[in-house]
């Protein structure tokens, strides 16, 4: 083995080296490259064994010029390694490649329940006026449900048809939200606004104007002076704001035993606009809610001393409301869940 011989095999090593790492097509063929040509067992160590045959002068310039091969394939294989993972990254970019402008999927929203549409819209009524929404619980005790409100143990409501009781002495399922009203007399003092609305329930057969669940909005308002005069004038701007700015209203009387004098509060039949049609009993009238002032019984009932103040109260059925505002015709419909019909309250 001579000098020259040995240049050679590295002059040839260099470029069948350049050549495979050129031809290489992915990083895996790189490295297969890197083990085969600079590897501990590869061709450059393959030559660089026949350096022992070499005169000692000759030594260090084999070792100049295998060193330079070994640092230009390095650099060979560094580069072009670089563009195999440049191009497989724009192969990948390509393949993966997402549309960003693309419309997303809609998200379906739900619709407000007409029931709740229509609390929102009395709250919001009697909001202006200063009353403040309160609720009572749904389990009540009989005194509060109906003791309090001067309700005899021989009235009709609390015949075993009417009332839901529950699996606890002396509870049972509020059949008004009256029990809240004396929730609150007890625990604020006068003035008082407040507004409850809730959930109610009677054990009724169901048919499309009964349910055995309901809902029901009660306001009240005591204060010194509070007269039925106050009461009308609230009423009528709450008729105008769900019924129409131009609707007549009337109070007749009524009889509720927790109020003394009780009146139902009618407005001009939303159908017929009073002229008298199968929907208003061709009175023209429709009966939106019953009131009154609270009885002295009662507001003694509630801590609150009916010399000194007075009070009037208001009670609606929810249910009745939303129906003459959509004109819808069955009560079952707000019980049912069917997205067709609870679809049309956007
Ligand atoms: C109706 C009639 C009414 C009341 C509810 C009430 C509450 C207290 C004292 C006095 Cl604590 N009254 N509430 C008064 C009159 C009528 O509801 O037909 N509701 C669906």
């Amino acid at each position: 083995m001579d000098l020259a011989t040995m240049t050679a095999q590295l002059e040839r090593l260099r470029a069948d080296a350049l050549a495979a790492v050129a031809a290489a097509a992915d990083p895996a063929g790189l490295d297969a490259v890197q083990l085969e040509f600079l590897g501990r067992k590869g061709a450059l160590t393959e030559v660089l064994r026949g350096i022992g045959g070499l005169p000692a002068e000759d030594r260090p310039r084999v070792g100049a010029v295998a060193n330079d091969v070994r640092e230009v394939v390095e650099a060979a294989i560094a580069a072009h390694g670089v563009d195999l993972r440049g191009a497989a990254m724009a192969a990948r970019l390509a393949a993966e490649a997402v549309d960003v402008t693309t419309p997303g999927r809609r998200i379906a929203r739900g619709t407000r329940h007409p029931v709740a549409e229509t609390i929102a819209a009395i709250d919001e009524v009697f909001g202006r006026f200063g009353f403040v929404v309160f609720e009572g619980p749904e389990i009540e005790d009989d005194v509060t449900n109906f003791q309090m409100l001067n309700i005899p143990s021989d009235h009709p409501a609390r015949d075993l048809w009417d009332t839901l009781y529950v699996d606890i002495p002396d509870h049972l399922l509020r059949t008004h939200t009256s029990p809240g009203q004396i929730r609150v007399m007890r625990e604020t003092r006068p003035p008082i606004r407040a507004l409850l609305p809730g959930r109610c329930f009677r054990y009724e057969a169901v048919d499309a104007s009964h349910g055995f669940e309901f809902h029901q909005v009660e306001g009240l308002m005591v204060d010194e002076g509070t007269s039925l005069a106050d009461l009308r004038g609230l009423l009528d701007e709450f008729a105008h704001a769900l019924f129409g700015a131009g609707r007549a209203t009337r109070f007749r009387p009524g009889y509720y035993p927790f109020t003394e004098p009780s009146v139902a509060f009618d407005v001009g039949c939303v159908v017929c606009d009073g002229v008298g049609c199968p929907a208003c009993g061709r009175s023209g009238w429709m009966t939106i809610l019953g009131a009154g002032m609270v009885h002295p019984v009662v507001l003694r009932n509630g801590g609150i001393d009916p010399e000194t103040y007075q009070g009037f109260a208001f009670g609606m059925g929810v249910e009745r409301i939303a129906m003459l505002r959509h004109g819808i015709h069955d009560l079952r419909l707000f019980m049912e869940g069917d997205l067709r019909f609870l679809g049309q309250f956007r």
